[in-house]
């Protein structure tokens, strides 16, 4: 990447980390696996990943999109998303005698332990999260009798906690750091007792996403986030980015759905992307973004990335026994 901006002073910043996580990474290739060593259809519960661009190349490869497991013929091969899933899907999918294949992130695994965990204690579980976001519906079925959802600071005030000494706070993996830490806050006024989670929820991949994009965004006339407007933390960019001091700040899953008035008056653009997308959908955007006269690209690093796992056990190749 060149970074000396052009004459008129037009240039790109990319922020780096983007795009894809380790979790989404994972969950991506094995429902390619899945079709490779079981062939299509292979059924997969909800979008693997909040993406519209992987879910429609999953699609052509032969993989079946359903809402719920219902939806999929008994006995056939069924994957959960790498958002995972409730206890009471997993038992659904059992009594239909479905295969299924767990793309759930690890990270949103360990959620879903420190649910139980907390639960087992009896404790008043609040968890920051998106009401009807699948994470946050796998997540509180793990024990719904002791989870409450707090969306914002201003749901602090309905919470109602049975036991003071034993509330904690957990959260989505894919939230605003920065707001999330404004609703603990206002949890904290109501319960002051409140217990932070054991380790950060907000995870890894979100975290560097945000910090690397607030690195940009002061200098950013524009920054345009690559990602599906149901996709939690690329959403999060956007506002993240915009708080940071850019001066606008847009989702878009493609190149083509920039609008030309966007770049009136632009010399710095921003470009990054959510933990669900793909590579080559920013490709797309700096070769649109070329075209227009923003050839000098520069990298805004970070931190570097190197976390990496393994396949879903039931995709990993069986032990030969000697
Ligand atoms: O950001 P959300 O959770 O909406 O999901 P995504 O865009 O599919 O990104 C990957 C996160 C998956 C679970 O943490
Ligand atoms: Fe896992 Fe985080 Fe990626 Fe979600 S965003 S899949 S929790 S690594």
């Amino acid at each position: 990447m060149s970074g000396t901006a052009g004459p008129d002073g037009k240039r790109v910043l990319v922020a780096k980390p983007r795009g894809y996580c380790a979790g989404v990474d994972r969950a991506v290739e094995a429902v390619e696996q899945a079709l490779e060593q079981h062939g299509a259809p292979v059924y997969v519960r909800k979008q693997i990943v909040h993406n519209k661009h992987v879910v429609e190349t999953l699609s052509e490869r032969g993989a079946v999109f359903v809402d719920e497991t219902d939806e999929v013929p008994e006995g056939a091969i069924v994957v959960f998303s790498a958002h995972g899933v409730s206890p009471a899907v997993r038992d659904e999918a059992k009594a239909r005698s479905l295969t299924t294949i767990d793309a759930t992130c690890p990270l949103v695994t360990k959620v879903h332990q420190e649910v139980k965990r907390f639960a087992r204690e009896d404790f008043d579980i609040l968890l920051v999260g998106h009401a009807g976001h699948e994470e946050v519906e796998g997540t509180s079925g793990e024990a719904p009798a002791n989870v409450q959802l707090v969306e914002s600071a201003a749901d602090a005030a309905n919470v109602t906690v049975r036991d003071p000494s034993k509330v904690v706070w957990l959260s989505q993996t894919t939230l605003s750091v920065d707001e999330t830490m404004e609703t603990v806050h206002a949890l904290r006024e109501q319960v002051p007792t409140l217990q932070n989670p054991p380790s950060d929820d907000i995870c890894y991949a979100t975290q560097n996403r945000q910090v690397a994009v607030k690195a940009m965004a002061p200098q950013c006339d524009l920054v345009l986030v690559v990602g599906s407007p149901n996709s939690s933390n690329s959403v999060r960019l956007v506002e993240v980015a915009l708080q940071a001091g850019a001066k606008a700040s847009y989702l878009i899953d493609y190149a083509r759905e920039i609008d030309e008035a966007w770049l009136d008056g632009v010399r710095t653009v921003g470009v990054t992307s959510g933990a669900s997308v793909p590579e080559v959908l920013v490709r797309g955007v700096l070769d649109y973004l070329a075209e227009r006269g923003w050839e000098s690209v520069e990298e805004v690093t970070t931190a570097e990335e190197t976390l990496t796992f393994a396949l879903p056990r039931e995709l990993r190749p069986s032990r030969v026994a000697r």
